[in-house]
């Protein structure tokens, strides 16, 4: 009798604390914290927002970009329901001199408490094959995805505007 106890209640003793450290497992509960991983996006703000207004082909995005974040933020593409291909350019002198803007291959590097602007004649998001004319008043929505994969959404009004018609590298910005 005495041999035999011993062991069982051990048993039943192991049984319990598993199951007591299965039940806690599986308990729905809060998350580990993940203090240092803010998403990019949460630390982003882009204000004064417009896009060109045109009537079909090219167009393009505009706005201050701000950081407020610790580190910085890389914009590495961009989305929009006006456009089916939109590319970040940057606007650069070409060899002969002319004014030209291409892919920025790296992205807009947002500095960590810094802006970029967006403006004609500089860095623009371009907007290619719009789905339909883009006119003063209307307004458009773009999101961009950031390094950490992480995004931001904007409004943007279109506006009119002339000028900074620059040459888009190996095609025409019409
Ligand atoms: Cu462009």
């Amino acid at each position: 009798m005495k041999t035999n106890s011993t062991p069982t209640r051990f048993i039943v003793v192991a049984a319990a604390l598993l199951l007591t450290l299965t039940g806690c497992a599986g308990t729905p509960g809060t998350p580990a914290p993940t203090a240092d991983t803010t998403p990019a996006g949460n630390a982003l703000t882009v204000t004064d927002a417009w896009v060109k207004a045109a009537d079909g082909g090219m167009s393009a995005a505009f706005g201050l970009l701000e950081n407020s974040g610790t580190e910085d933020i890389t914009v590495t593409s961009a989305e929009s329901p006006a456009a089916p291909v939109l590319e970040l350019h940057e606007t650069v002198a070409n060899a002969s001199g002319d004014t030209v803007m291409q892919k920025k291959e790296d992205g807009f590097v947002i500095p960590s408490g810094g802006t970029i602007a967006l403006a004609p004649g500089g860095n623009h998001i371009m907007m290619m094959g719009l789905t339909a004319a883009l006119k003063a008043g209307d307004e458009t929505t773009v999101t961009l995805t950031l390094s950490d994969g992480s995004s931001y959404v904007f409004t943007a009004p279109v506006k009119d505007y002339t000028g900074a018609n620059e040459t888009y590298q190996g095609g025409t910005a019409k």
